[in-house]
């Protein structure tokens, strides 16, 4: 009968899946037990390993180790796993300086610790909050890091959602990102109402600085993935533990 491979092979997605749960944990339990402090302003990433840190947070404001924390949420998902922790909550109005932000990513590129972020939605608000920190710290599981960037994980650019197809095709001509296919994420629409183009690419890109300043010169282009010289340490959790790597 064909039930029990198909059985195995859900009992051992099962597995990976608890694996790479109980992997990130520690990493986001990690990052706020050595970085954040009583009395700080802190950024709260978005994605499952940001949830942890968020988690943390919310865990030691309760049990009265914390005290004092303000937090800047990077999205409305964020923004409503804190709120039930009762984490205080602020905005980049209110405090525009941040001591930590803490946040996962898509791809870390292990030489430079330049990231690829947005495969959850959430780059806008990520990088506002995170270039307001003094210190971005990076939780990621293993399978995040890359030797450059591009191929490991599609390119996310938030844009607006008039003439799409339009701004997407622009984007397709950049001279630093020749040959990249701008596939519109669907059925997606962001935190701030705009569209997701994902850009796949078969090498890595060769000069990541300049495809960055193409993006951002892009009219209809709001922001781009790529976090360059942003992250300061980068935790990671592996198989067997969790290593730290700073920029
Ligand atoms: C955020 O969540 C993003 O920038 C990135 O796209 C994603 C990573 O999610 P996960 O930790 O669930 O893989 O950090």
């Amino acid at each position: 009968s064909r039930s029990g491979p198909v059985m195995l092979s859900v009992i051992s997605n099962y597995a990976v899946c608890i694996t790479a749960h109980a992997i990130t944990h520690q990493a986001g339990y990690l990052a706020v037990d050595e970085y954040v402090r009583s009395g700080m302003v802190i950024g709260l990433g978005t994605g499952s390993t940001a949830y942890f840190a968020v988690e943390r947070v919310g865990q030691l404001l309760a049990n009265g180790k914390l005290k004092d924390i303000v937090a800047v949420p990077t999205s409305e998902r964020t923004r409503a796993h804190a709120a039930q922790l009762s984490i205080p909550l602020a905005t980049l109005d209110e405090h525009p300086a941040l001591d930590v932000a803490i946040d996962g990513a898509d791809t870390v590129d292990r030489g430079t610790l330049a990231l690829v972020k947005g495969g959850g939605g959430a780059l806008l608000r990520e990088k506002i909050v995170e270039v307001a920190a003094k210190k971005l710290v990076v939780i990621v599981d293993e399978s995040k890091l890359s030797e450059g960037l591009g191929p490991h994980f599609d390119l996310p650019v938030e844009i607006i959602q008039f003439c799409q197809t339009h701004i997407r095709r622009q984007i397709e001509g950049l001279p630093s990102l020749k040959g990249c296919k701008a596939n519109l994420r669907m059925p997606y629409v962001t935190d701030n109402g705009n569209y997701i183009a994902d850009l796949k690419f078969d090498a890595p890109i060769a000069d990541p600085s300049q495809a960055a300043a193409e993006l951002s010169d892009t009219v209809g282009v709001v922001e781009h993935g790529l976090f360059l010289d942003m992250a300061s340490v980068c935790i990671i959790a592996g198989k067997d533990g969790v290593t730290t790597t700073h920029a």
